[in-house]
């Protein structure tokens, strides 16, 4: 009779993995120094959680907040501030951010690689600078860079952890070494693995939560679930939001 917009369903489906009762899990895909879409992801994040209070809230952010988009020194600000919203927040290191802290310690090498790898994006957004970044030489850049960056920024990076583990679920930003206990997994498979990881469909006895590898919608597997939807490129930043034996998703399409 009357014509009804379609509200948007929230879809919820139901697993065999689970994190404990009366928590949530809001956990953030490759942000990639896009913060206008962090700030849009983290507004709907609020909204959601206004309208279905939970007893414990854990956020998490995957890793690379840095480089490609245009505003990573923002991000970073960002997301330091987001304990004051936000009791439990977590930081997973990405590569991203690995390469970046490294680029810090003056190591021209290191630095030609970062900025090869997305970082002149970061670098740019943290230049406050009288020399010209354009005209610079990588090795003018190894040396003033470490000044510009705020000593919170690389505290707060450097802080980030490798793994995190809630319930049924372990978050990692790249992937695991299939086969290879959780304690025994390397920093480099962690934070770099590919194929190794996202071709092998064995049960890793939990539900492997990751981003660093894009892919044009979520990856949702038996055994893990790709949430990076390259959003520097895309604008569709995307959070898995776990509850009990429930998952959804929350992103900044439309
Ligand atoms: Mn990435």
């Amino acid at each position: 009779m009357f014509w009804k917009r379609k509200s948007k369903a929230v879809a919820q489906s139901r697993s065999s993995f689970a994190i404990p009762d009366g928590q949530r899990v809001y956990a953030i895909g490759d942000i990639h120094g896009r913060d206008d879409l962090f700030a849009e992801l983290i507004q709907r994040i609020r909204a959601d959680a206004a309208a279905r209070p939970v007893g414990h809230l854990t956020l998490i952010l995957l890793g690379d907040l840095v480089d490609r988009g245009p505003q990573s020194a923002e991000v970073v600000e960002r997301a330091i501030g987001l304990h004051h919203e936000f009791t439990d927040v977590r930081l997973l290191i990405g590569n991203h951010e690995e390469c970046f802290l490294a680029a810090l310690t003056g190591d021209v090498r290191r630095l030609r690689y970062f900025m090869r790898i997305g970082g002149e994006a970061t670098v740019q957004s943290y230049w406050n600078s009288d020399v010209n970044l354009s005209e610079a030489s990588f090795e003018e850049v190894a040396e003033i860079l470490p000044g510009l960056v705020p000593a919170s920024h690389v505290q707060f990076l450097g802080a980030g952890e490798d793994v995190i583990e809630i319930g049924d679920y372990v978050f990692v930003h790249a992937g695991i070494r299939p086969g290879v206990p959780l304690e025994k997994q390397e920093l480099s498979d962690l934070r770099w693995i590919r194929d190794d990881f996202l071709d092998d469909d064995r049960d890793h006895g939990v539900m492997v939560i990751h981003g660093h590898t894009i892919r044009e919608n979520v990856d949702e597997r038996p055994n893990r679930i790709g949430i990076d939807t390259g959003a520097y490129d895309s604008g569709i930043l995307t959070a898995i939001v776990l509850e009990s034996g429930t998952r959804r998703y929350l992103d900044t399409a439309d």
